[in-house]
């Protein structure tokens, strides 16, 4: 079943073929700057008019479409600005007449709000930056703090809308910080996000101002699904949240510490078949066979975009100049149509470049035009659909050359309405859709001479030839059309299961309040710890990672309870637990259980390892060390530790990953063991490993309650011997054998709050921790 509108509202302009339901059914909130239709205001009436552009010609298709992709009946409310900034006296009028005739909750904005958000970060920062034009960018203060605003605006509306189970999904580059403002309001939502613009590499984002790139980031990793046009888009947003946020990823997703964001590739198709068919309408052939008529014989060269620099128009048609030049053949056989759509007026580039457009076409026209033929033919205006299929389908070739375009789906348009297979597409490679289209005649669009030679080839270009370049690229438009697309991305996004379904509730039920109950009716408890990542986050170097006051009293007041024995199972070495931890009655298990200690005892070696392993690992840790600036080695006892956290984690990462194999291959004889820890790489002797300390432990006594927190992967050999009853927990999102998961050290932290005041009402300093309740959730 496809996307029906609001349960209830009628059916507007152009939504006919959608289905109402009654049933329950999921919500999809779709949220994009513009709603797919402008209002305009005439004395007191006021009239919707539908937009043209490819995100709503896109969406529009979806939701009209009756084709079924979705599991569940499905209800869509489209949120935007409605194209004008409205009086305040007929906004509610504009509301109901939106949410009745299209099932759109319009935000409305003010004249300062558009100038210095849409004209201004929307389309003189971001725009100019992320097409690679950093020359045209602006970084202008008031430009930022509006962005925020209007998007502070968007997150209200949609506020006061959603509900949970709602899936939402935003889109574009104006609303870059609304995932994350709604997620904070309303964690429980699933939220996709698509950007329709190219995300550009990271020597060009790191531009923007620090405060400015690190929020967009972070507004965009509120998202459970983060989509683009191409693979390369997605490779170079995760390079720059690795870089600036630090945040890695596996195989594009991103772990964060309470959720997980997928980043995926969703190249953005047509509605092939509405092209298709319309080309065969007899209105759009009488209309193609006038203007035939009109061209007198004329091999034409179609040009349509959106006037934008980003579009590549005055190099097109120097391109075009360049081939007349250098083929005087082809001279008054040829007719290049121009459409320009007029776009962003009022924006000082914009004007300038419709000018030199205008004198470009005017001086070749005068330089190689005749009484009977003139070579360019120049339009500014926006086309009707069917004029526009009939331009496409009367033209030999389409000349679509962006100097940067996200997809471009003109040239996707001009393939569909291809009847009968023939006509030449040449595409920039600078466009998203060369990478699905590479049939085309691809040509670098910085380079008039490439376009001229790529024009003769395709003038000249063997009918057959056409043919079957274009058979295998209709092929795959049809199949990846703009349904497909969109049912890709809503799948992707409706897999992610919302916060709710896994966690457990916030108030003491579920687990933690069995947990709780557990703890407070039972004899003897054990509870095992681990230290970095699990009690404290992880710090820029080992020795920052100090105990705060706060964690100690907490410690001290649960080994005060003569119920409680306390294991803290770390990687750490002796002198450091020794030092931290001095006074408290708990005991130690030191580098992974190497040594142990309890709590009134002195230190316990568990192993004996051969004394000069150390001599030979060393010098190639050191070696490996010194090739990445900020890593570092640490000597244990028992182990080495290579850390890489302060080092940049583009060099880390790989020369990491190269160290690992290298000591793999190293150590493949010798009794030692090679760990990946947190941007750490641990050599240790085989075997030791926390499972056994606690296994020690566990044998030690009847413990009726056992509880087991860690964060990484040397504790899942704690977890693997904790009895099945036991509580264990692990921090952050991999995968884990442990019972349940906690997002990060301050719900640890929050946790053992619980049990201290359970057990001892006493914690003097304990109100944040005795406020908020862990958010256990269920694995
Ligand atoms: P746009 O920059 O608007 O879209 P594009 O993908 O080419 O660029 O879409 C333009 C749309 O406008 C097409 O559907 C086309 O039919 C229509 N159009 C163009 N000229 C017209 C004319 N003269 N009259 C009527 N209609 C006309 C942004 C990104 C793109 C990305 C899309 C979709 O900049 O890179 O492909 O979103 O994600």
């Amino acid at each position: 079943m496809g996307l029906s509108p609001v349960a209830g509202k009628p059916l507007g302009k152009g939504y006919s073929a959608m289905v109402v339901r009654s049933v329950p059914s999921q919500r999809i909130v779709i949220v994009s700057n513009r709603l797919p239709f402008t209002v305009v205001q005439d004395g007191e009436g006021i009239e919707f008019s539908e937009s043209v552009g490819g995100l709503a010609t896109g969406l529009r298709t979806l939701l009209t479409s009756a084709q079924g992709f979705l599991s569940q009946p499905s209800e869509y409310v489209w949120v935007g600005w409605p194209g004008s900034s409205i009086r305040e006296e007929i906004c509610d009028r504009v509301k109901s007449k939106a949410l009745a005739e299209y099932n759109c909750c319009p935000v409305f904005l003010s004249e300062q709000d558009l100038e210095h958000f849409y004209q201004g970060f929307c389309n003189e920062t971001i725009w100019p930056l992320f097409h690679y034009f950093p020359t045209y960018a602006r970084y202008d203060e008031a430009y930022w703090e509006q962005y925020r605003k209007v998007n502070e605006s968007f997150s209200q509306t949609l506020l006061e809308l959603v509900r949970d189970g709602d899936t939402l999904w935003i889109h574009d580059y104006h609303l870059m910080l609304l995932p994350h403002l709604v997620r904070q309001a309303s964690p429980k939502i699933r939220i996709g996000f698509f950007l329709h613009i190219p995300f550009p590499q990271f020597e060009i984002f790191r531009l923007m101002p620090g405060k400015w790139r690190r929020e967009i980031l972070e507004g965009l990793l509120g998202a459970d699904l983060v989509g683009f046009h191409t693979h390369d888009y997605g490779e170079y947003f995760l390079r720059c949240v690795q870089r600036i946020l630090g945040h890695g990823h596996q195989m594009g997703q991103i772990a964060l510490s309470d959720r997980a964001v997928k980043v995926r590739t969703f190249p953005m198709g047509i509605d092939f078949e509405k092209f298709h068919d319309a080309a065969k309408q007899i209105e759009v052939q009488k209309e193609r066979e006038e203007l035939e008529g009109r061209l007198s014989g004329s091999k034409i060269v179609l040009s349509v975009d959106r006037q934008d620099y980003s579009k590549g128009i005055l190099h097109r048609l120097q391109g075009f100049e360049a081939m007349l030049e250098r083929n005087p053949e082809w001279r008054g056989k040829v007719t290049l149509i121009m459409l320009v759509v007029p776009s962003r007026i009022g924006i000082a580039d914009y004007e300038g470049m419709k000018k030199r457009i205008e004198e470009l076409v005017g001086k070749i026209n005068g330089r190689f035009g005749t009484i009977s033929w003139v070579p360019i033919i120049y339009q500014y205006r926006s086309l009707p659909f069917q004029s526009l299929v009939a331009m496409y389908s009367m033209s030999h070739v389409a000349l679509v050359t962006p100097l940067r375009d996200g997809m471009n789906l003109v040239a996707k348009e001009y393939i569909a309405t291809r009847h009968d297979k023939t006509g030449v597409l040449v595409l920039s490679e600078m466009a998203g859709a060369s990478k699905e289209l590479p049939e085309a005649i691809i040509i670098n669009p910085n380079n008039r001479e490439e376009i001229a030679e790529a024009l003769k080839t395709a003038l000249e270009m063997p009918c057959e030839e056409q043919i079957q370049r274009n058979a295998v690229m209709q092929d795959r438009l049809r199949r990846y059309d703009v349904t497909r697309w969109a049912r890709d991305f809503l799948v992707q996004l409706l897999s992610v299961r919302p916060i709710d379904e896994v966690s457990q509730t916030k108030s003491l039920t579920g687990p933690l309040s069995r947990a709780l109950t557990e703890y407070h009716h039972s004899a003897r408890r054990l509870l095992i710890l681990d230290y970095d990542g699990t009690l404290v986050p992880f710090a820029l170097s080992p020795e920052l990672a100090k105990p705060p006051a706060r964690l100690l009293r907490l410690l001290r007041s649960l080994a005060s309870d003569p119920r409680n024995e306390l294991l803290l199972a770390t990687g750490r070495d002796r002198g450091t637990l020794d030092r931290w931890f001095k006074g408290i009655p708990m005991a130690l298990a030191a580098e992974h259980g190497a040594w142990i200690k309890e709590w009134d005892g002195d230190w316990k070696r568990q192993h004996v390892v051969p004394p000069d392993w150390k001599q030979e690992i060393l010098p190639i840790l050191q070696t490996y060390a010194d090739r990445v600036p900020g890593a570092f080695v640490e000597e244990k006892e028992f182990s080495l530790v290579w850390h890489y956290r302060m080092a940049d984690p583009e060099q880390g990462r790989p020369v990491a990953r190269e160290l690992t194999d290298h000591l793999l291959v190293f150590t493949a004889s010798i009794d030692l063991q090679v760990l990946r820890g947190n941007k750490a790489i641990e050599i240790r002797k085989a075997g030791i490993t926390k499972g056994g300390a606690v296994q020690q432990w566990i044998d030690k006594e009847n413990f009726d309650f056992i509880l087991a927190v860690g964060d990484d992967a040397t504790d899942e050999d704690m977890f693997a011997v904790v009895p099945h009853w036991a509580y264990s927990f692990r921090v952050g999102t991999h995968p884990t054998r442990a019972r349940f998961r906690l997002s990060s050290p301050v719900e640890v932290l929050q946790l053992l709050g619980e049990l201290a005041v359970t057990a001892d009402d006493c914690i003097d300093d304990g109100e944040e921790t005795k406020a908020a309740k862990p958010d256990i959730q269920r694995i």
